[in-house]
């Protein structure tokens, strides 16, 4: 059946929402009340900016990459554009499946039109004439909402043949994704599209160089794309101005687990892993937070002073990850929770290369073994783990293995987890 609706939790008194500004607010069926709270308005500045220009503005607004590896958005764009293979391919990871992230989905579901918009701008910059949206098949309500904005706008002139009458062509078609959660690796999503076994590709090449197809593709993140929107209509001097230096822009954390309000926050970037939980309600005897999702890793609740950016949550030896807050009470078996964490990366391993295989295999077991025995650790259960670890952080093709060991590691390490 339909999950039951997402919550957006817009916070008053945080300055005025950008990215969740229309959630909640307009019918997202409704093409002209879209444009009646300002859709459409980023598209043609980006007719007016030409595509050089568009490309010129994110660059200039500093734009990393949402879906958790913060790569500059502005470079990859320029990198496809400057690629003289044809085709060119935009698209649009939608494939949100990281445990504890449920924010593209409230975009998508909430503002379907400012997707299509933003897609047809990242095209448009890019020399793109096909856009392929690869939204999760667990999301039927968003692959509803967007197909119908999909269509809404193509018969009023806004994807087609001569998008809003400049002679410039572009479509969008969406491709569902079929529940593996390797699929939402950038080139794994290209061979599902190209009917091939999920499975992810060497880099390099990258796909900016050959990717979908084997053209040159740019593939972003639903709310790194929905971004491109306020940085064009409010400009990059503007936009930079929000967040900090390094993590400009403001951003969308999903907020789970132990707290009375959970849900999507949207906070400029630098604001503290404290000020979310407070924001959130945190309920009393917090034990651990996860930061990041399952890829991600644990921290303790004396480490609330972290600021949720990139660069601080690295430097704080964590990550920020697709904005994963999830907060877990005392009440909580970390044993049971980790060897969970190790069931998922062991069932979403596609197989392809033996570290992240066997690892993920390995990793299960000793925590399996670790749980039964009521949490005590032998020595050589955690000696095997760090070791299996390396090799997965070190050899594994793609993030998958080289992050499934991070949160067991943190939680070791970090909180203490079998002391
Ligand atoms: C051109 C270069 N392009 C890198 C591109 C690359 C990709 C992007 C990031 O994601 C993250 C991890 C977890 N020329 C380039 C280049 N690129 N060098 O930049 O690349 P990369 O390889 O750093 O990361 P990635 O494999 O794309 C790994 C997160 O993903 N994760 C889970 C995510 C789940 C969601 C979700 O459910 N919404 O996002 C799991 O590991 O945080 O940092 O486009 O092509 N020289
Ligand atoms: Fe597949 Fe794991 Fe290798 Fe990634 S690291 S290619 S998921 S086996």
């Amino acid at each position: 059946g339909e999950p039951p609706a997402a919550m957006a939790v817009p916070q008053a008194g945080q300055g005025d929402l950008v990215l969740l500004q229309r959630v909640g607010v307009v019918d997202p069926a409704g093409l002209d009340d879209y444009r009646a709270h300002g859709g459409y308005t980023a598209l043609r500045r980006a007719f007016e900016l030409g595509p050089a220009g568009v490309i010129r503005e994110v660059t200039d607004s500093g734009l990393v990459g949402r879906g958790g590896a913060a790569f500059p958005t502005g470079r990859k764009w320029q990198a496809t554009a400057s690629q003289p293979d044809h085709p060119h391919y935009l698209v649009c990871n939608a494939d949100e499946s990281e445990p504890g992230t449920f924010k593209d989905r409230v975009l998508m579901e909430g503002d379907p039109y400012a997707l299509v918009e933003a897609m047809t701008i990242a095209a448009y910059a890019t020399g793109a004439h096909r856009g392929y949206l690869y939204l999760r098949g667990e999301y039927p309500r968003a692959i509803h909402r967007v197909q119908h904005a999909i269509d809404q706008a193509r018969a009023r002139g806004l994807l087609g043949d001569d998008v809003l009458g400049q002679g410039y062509a572009f479509d969008i078609e969406i491709r569902r994704g079929a529940g593996a959660y390797i699929c939402g690796e950038e080139t794994a999503l290209f061979n599902s599209i190209e009917g091939y076994r999920g499975e992810p590709r060497s880099k390099p090449p990258f796909p900016v160089e050959k990717g979908l197809f084997g053209k040159p593709t740019v593939e972003n993140n639903v709310e790194t794309l929905v971004n491109v929107l306020p940085i064009l209509t409010m400009g990059a001097p503007a936009y930079a101005a929000i967040g900090t230096g390094r993590s400009t822009g403001p951003k969308l954390f999903c907020v789970s687990g132990s707290v009375d309000r959970p849900g999507i926050y949207e906070l400029p970037f630098g604001a503290t892993l404290g000020e979310v939980l407070q924001l959130a309600g945190v309920r009393p005897g917090l034990r651990a937070v996860l930061l990041g999702g399952a890829a991600g890793g644990f921290v303790r609740p004396d480490e609330t002073d972290i600021p949720l950016t990139f660069e601080g949550t690295r430097e704080a030896g964590t990550t920020l990850g697709s904005g994963v807050v999830m907060a877990f009470d005392d009440t909580v078996p970390l044993p049971r929770l980790l060897l969970r964490i190790a069931e998922f990366f062991r069932d979403e391993s596609c197989g392809q290369c033996v570290p992240c295989r066997v690892g993920t295999v390995r990793q299960e077991e000793a925590l399996h073994r670790i749980a039964e025995r009521t949490g005590a650790a032998a020595a050589d259960d955690i000696a095997l783990l760090r070791e299996v670890g390396r090799a997965m952080r070190d050899a594994s093709i793609c993030g998958l293995g080289q992050t499934a060991w991070n949160a067991v590691e943190s939680a070791i390490d970090r909180l203490g987890a079998y002391e």
